[in-house]
């Protein structure tokens, strides 16, 4: 190889992100709002600049009209050195078949790999929010002499059956001895029973070593064609596979707090709570970390307006996060992010709440522990989230711990 590898980087975007509707319905799971003005996948895209990649393409399929638009809108790089970040749609290059999962859709985009030649890619999930340096995982690649490099994160035993869970090798813990995709049956870490070590669905991989193996799974009728089910586990059992640990990650600028942080938000649950792990005052993950900066669009539009209303009332947010475009009339806010051009009109009361772009909440209307789809508006004098029942009845999600998911563009009186 030579002294500075090629690096190529691939974003497996096609995921339908089922357990996230309503908010799913009419977008794919990486284009999902979050924290105001960004969309999940923006922050496996600010990883890969940051850590200096500059070939990547975003593999999409699944409703995928507004992720495209995100993409082509939001990352242009400058074409100078050939850099830049395209968003690649399920193109059916080998015959007439949508992907049939992840390592189809690699398998389906060989010829951009044969197109630029890397020596090294890396494959990276889109629904996930953290930060994470991914030139010092390819370092580590490099040296463990591995086909695939997997990154790993201890996470909670009760998380154990949506997450590739891996079994080091007690011989040499760089390896992985076993891996098992989503199992039900996990087994605690030896030194912490609570806590298993959970795949992040990123890869680092030799780029021919990938081509071989996406090209052999390609062939195999008993294979589902998924990274995690069926290609890290072939690797794994040849021995040919090594982990990353993300705790080995040090990104610039990390506090204490957020250095391992890392979120997936494939629920509507696990969703609310990475909003409320950005609002508090010492923030579980700090957004304004400026050394390693989480990129989206940038709005033509007018800061955040705070103002009295008629009767004087003031309005006010606290512990909340404020877009762009939005104002805040006699209303008040508490643990609420709002997307951009939300209006709060007089002595409406929003607390714990995540509130997508454009969303109107009329006067005295109340909303609490909510998530507001784009365009949702909520007549004054009317309530979400106070009772669930109710919130059923007029069609809303409501989560097993008794979060109200209002649906894009619903008029809620
Ligand atoms: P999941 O996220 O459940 O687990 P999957 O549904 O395959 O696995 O999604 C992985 C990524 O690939 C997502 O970003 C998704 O959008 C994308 N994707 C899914 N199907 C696709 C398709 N047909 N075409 C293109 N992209 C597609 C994975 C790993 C686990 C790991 C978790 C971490 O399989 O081992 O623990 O991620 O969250």
């Amino acid at each position: 190889m030579a002294a500075a590898p090629k690096i190529f980087g691939i974003v497996l975007a096609g995921g339908e992100g089922k357990r996230l509707m309503p908010l799913t319905a009419d977008r794919a799971k990486p284009a999902v709002p979050f924290g105001g003005g960004y969309r999940l996948i923006d922050f496996a895209l600010s990883n890969l600049i940051n850590s200096g990649l500059r070939q990547i393409v975003v593999l999409t399929q699944y409703k995928s009209h507004s992720l495209d638009r995100h993409v082509s809108q939001t990352w242009r790089l400058s074409g100078m050195l050939g850099a830049y970040v395209a968003s690649v749609p399920a193109q059916q290059r080998l015959g007439k078949r949508w992907f049939s999962g992840s390592a189809d859709a690699i398998l389906q985009s060989l010829n951009l790999l044969r197109d630029e030649k890397p020596d090294i890619v890396v494959v990276v999930g889109a629904d996930h929010v953290y930060r994470m340096d991914f030139s010092q995982m390819i370092r580590a690649h490099i040296e463990a002499r591995a086909g695939v490099t997997v990154a790993a994160i201890r996470q909670p035993i009760s998380l154990a059956d949506q997450f590739g869970i891996i079994e080091l090798d007690p011989k040499d813990p760089t390896r992985i001895a076993a891996f098992r995709e989503k199992p039900k049956d996990a087994v605690g870490l030896a030194d912490s029973p609570g806590e298993v070590l959970a795949s992040m669905g990123n890869y680092v991989f030799d780029a021919d070593v990938l081509i071989d193996a996406v090209q052999r799974d390609g062939s195999r009728a008993d294979s589902n064609h998924d990274m995690g089910g069926d290609i890290v586990p072939d690797f794994v059992s040849r021995g040919e596979a090594a982990v990353y640990d993300l705790n080995r990650n040090d990104v610039p600028g990390a506090t204490d707090r957020d250095r391992y942080y890392w979120r997936d938000v494939g629920t509507i649950e696990s969703f609310f709570e990475a909003h409320q792990d950005l609002i508090s005052a010492l923030p579980v993950f700090n957004l304004y970390n400026q050394d390693w900066p989480i990129y989206s669009q940038q709005l033509n539009s007018p800061p955040a307006k705070f103002v009295r209303d008629g009767k004087n009332a003031v309005g006010t947010a606290i512990d909340s996060i404020v877009s762009l475009g939005c104002v805040v009339s006699g209303g008040h806010l508490e643990r609420v992010v709002l997307g951009p051009w939300v209006t709060i009109e007089s002595g409406a009361q929003v607390t714990d709440a995540v509130v997508f772009e454009r969303v109107a909440i009329g006067a005295n209307a109340t909303v609490r522990r909510a998530i507001l789809d784009k365009d949702v508006v909520v007549a004054p004098g009317a309530s979400v989230g106070v009772d669930h029942e109710a919130d059923r009845l007029r069609g809303f999600t409501v989560t097993e711990s008794g979060i109200t998911v209002v649906g894009k563009g619903v008029h809620v009186d």
